[in-house]
């Protein structure tokens, strides 16, 4: 059953159950439809109490249905329907009322909902503004100022918060549907409150109008649908509800069919898929409370750092007095910008220096239900440290490594208990990017697998397994990328054109400028251990910049020239003298087709990483990409890009 009727005396009980999240897929608005109806004749029925089965009221529209063209009936004339209705409807809500749920809700005469419900009009996420009426009956709920947080900045108030909006009427304990009722048996012999959409809303002050566009124009950061949510509800408050509403459903319509909005589905449906893969669902993790991270430079900080946040206890272990004090200061200093950014709550930040041990030497490794390895990346500096865990730790203590190029067989040859062995492959900052590489050996155990998921999850990373091969999945793809990158220019095209191309698809930095801020010394000397092997790599430009003592902004150049302190790259007559000898006669050639040329590369490589089983799905590919490597979101990643080309 996708809606449930059970009647209570004069009220009307209609359940949602639609799992798992009671979206409002078409069944579950026909249903409603046909009740509305139904009740309404039903001279018994004195008022109706909605609620969701499960967890949640309603996580919203269904978002599956949203590649295909809208269905009958539509969700607006839904809760027009519920909001006509004869009868008042009560919405009852614990959990999230999200989007196309809190509309319904709306469209509700009353709400009651519990302490710990929450609301949100997420659809800017996706790329698209409110379809069913959030922007225009919001506002007429809890006025303007408050309804422009929820419907174009992602504020999501809680029960107790929305009860001080004047979003809920009444704040109801659970058992929630039994209170529900006695609310709803209270109010049917009373006069009613207007329907949502009748409700006189005052006009803001002009500044609060000037205000919130600039603000959620520079949020937005490009994206189409925040500054749109604010001119639909904008419009529907200068010239009626009837207005707001037709330009809402029409800008609605026309985002749902972008291809931003398909790109921003195609990760949201990743991204949960991601964090559940279906051969290790039935397995639970082995718990984990206590982590030891060995090594505390700048990546073993950051993991120690992303681990406190997420409540986790830590051993941080060193050689030496001085780096135990380096890492301190690295720590503090990571704690201070989180607290300050309000990125942790008051209780993970109250024991978060107390969570944190810095010792020197392995003993306390024995107590630790992990250890992540983050030393220099070199096979014997790792292999001595897994000799040294191997002593120590327990049996059943998972260990991994955080390298991001070496073959994790090889660095646990040898080890006891292999199966407890995989490789868990932050990215830098490892406090702040969300990708989680984890990559198993042969012998790793299903449950420490598992585990590597759970801890993804706790820490709020975005876990994607990779097969072992030289950068797994996402530095295999960059490794091409910036080798396309450089043959672009060797065939004559301007560095800068390149850069520039790029960052009008949408990342925040071209791959020449990157380079030049991550140091192009890593590539260089892999690229010379290769050779040093007797492995055919040609000269890139890259290596003439470097050997000219070119290494990034660190070096005060590399690609480009940089004045002290400042970080804006300038065009090097340097750097262009330098790659001379490598790169051919001028060519122009269009940001398109530069951005063309790249993403074809890209996609490229990680149609290799899949046929070579090293990725176990396209999306994931994605998911390393937009998670990892500042792929800009609104594309969905290089394979996203890659199958729409194809389908044109
Ligand atoms: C909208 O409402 C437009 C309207 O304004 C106008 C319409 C005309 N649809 O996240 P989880 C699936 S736009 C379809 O892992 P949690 C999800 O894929 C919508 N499926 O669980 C997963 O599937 P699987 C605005 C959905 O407990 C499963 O449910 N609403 C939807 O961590 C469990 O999800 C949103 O943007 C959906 N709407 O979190 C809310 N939502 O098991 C989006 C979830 O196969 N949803 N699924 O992997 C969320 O924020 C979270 O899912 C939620 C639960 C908090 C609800």
């Amino acid at each position: 059953m996708t809606v449930n009727l059970e009647i209570d005396g004069e009220i009307a009980i209609v359940t949602i159950e639609n799992p798992p999240v009671n979206a409002l897929s078409g069944v579950v608005r026909e249903h409603l439809l046909a009740l509305a109806d139904a009740l309404d004749g039903d001279p018994n029925v004195r008022a109706v109490v909605l609620t969701g089965a499960g967890k949640l009221f309603v996580a919203g529209a269904d978002i599956a249905e949203f590649d295909r063209p809208p269905e009958p009936p539509f969700l607006p004339d839904v809760v027009a329907r519920i909001e006509a209705a004869a009868k008042p409807w009560i919405a009852a809500i614990r959990g999230a009322a999200l989007g196309g749920g809190l509309e319904v809700a709306l469209g509700c005469r009353f709400r009651v909902a519990t302490a710990g419900a929450r609301f949100a009009l997420p659809e800017i996420n996706l790329g698209i503004i409110q379809g069913a009426g959030g922007t225009q009956r919001l506002p007429r709920i809890v006025g303007v100022a408050e309804a422009i947080r929820i419907v174009a900045e992602n504020h999501s108030p809680n029960g107790k918060e929305a009860l001080r909006l004047g979003l809920v009427d009444a704040l109801v304990d659970e058992p929630l549907v039994p209170g529900a009722v006695a609310f709803a048996q209270a109010v049917v012999g009373q006069a009613l409150p207007p329907a949502s959409r009748e409700r006189v809303v005052s006009a803001p002050a002009a500044n609060v109008w000037t205000e919130a566009e600039a603000r959620i124009t520079a949020g937005a950061r490009g994206a189409a649908a925040p500054p749109q949510a604010l001119q639909a509800l904008k419009h529907g408050i200068e010239h009626g509800v009837e207005a707001g509403l037709a330009l809402e459903r029409s800008t609605f319509l026309a985002l749902r069919a972008t291809e931003e909005a398909a790109a921003l589905r195609h990760l949201f449906f990743a991204e949960r898929a991601a964090l559940r893969p279906g051969d290790l669902r039935a397995l639970s993790p082995r718990p984990i409370e206590t982590v030891g991270v060995v090594g505390g430079g700048t990546m073993g900080s950051g993991i120690a750092a992303a681990l406190l946040n997420a409540g986790l206890s830590v051993v941080l272990i060193e050689q030496d007095e001085a780096s135990v004090l380096r890492a301190r200061s690295i720590l503090a200093g990571l704690y201070e910008s989180s607290r300050r950014r309000g990125l942790m709550s008051d209780e993970v930040a109250s024991g978060w220096m107390a969570r944190l041990e810095t010792i020197i030497g392995y003993g306390a490794a024995g107590r630790c239900d992990l250890v992540i390895e983050a030393v220099f990346e070199e096979l014997a500096v790792k292999r001595s440290v897994f000799a040294e865990l191997g002593r120590v730790c327990r049996p059943d203590t998972i260990l991994a490594t955080n390298t991001s190029y070496i073959d994790p067989r090889l660095i646990a040859d040898g080890l006891p208990g292999p199966e407890r062995f995989l490789g868990l492959h932050f990215f830098s900052p490892a406090q702040v990017m969300k990708l989680l590489e984890i990559v198993p050996t042969p012998d790793t155990a299903p449950d420490v697998l598992a585990t590597g998921y759970d801890l993804a999850r706790r820490l709020g990373k975005v876990p994607v397994r990779s097969g072992i091969c030289d950068g797994f999945i996402g530095n295999r793809i960059l490794r091409r990328y910036r080798a396309e990158a450089e043959a672009l220019v060797c065939g004559g095209v301007d560095i800068a054109a390149v850069d520039a191309a790029m960052r009008a698809f949408g990342f925040a930095m071209g791959p020449f400028e990157m380079q030049d801020m991550a140091g192009l010394d890593i590539a260089y000397l892999y690229r010379e251990a290769a050779r040093a092997r007797g492995m055919p790599v040609p000269d890139m430009p890259g290596d003439l910049l470097v050997r000219a003592g070119r290494k990034g902004q660190k070096t005060g150049g590399g690609w480009y020239d940089y004045a002290a302190g400042d970080r804006r790259p300038k065009t090097s007559m340097d750097a262009q003298r330098i790659v001379a000898p490598l790169v051919g006669a001028k060519k122009e050639m269009a940001g398109e087709a530069i951005v063309s040329r790249l993403m074809a590369t890209m996609a490229e490589e990680g149609h290799a990483i899949l046929t070579e089983g090293i990725a176990l799905a396209a999306a994931d590919i994605d998911l390393v990409e937009v998670h990892g490597y500042g792929f800009p979101r609104k594309r969905g990643g290089p394979m996203f890009q890659a199958g729409r080309l194809g389908k044109t």
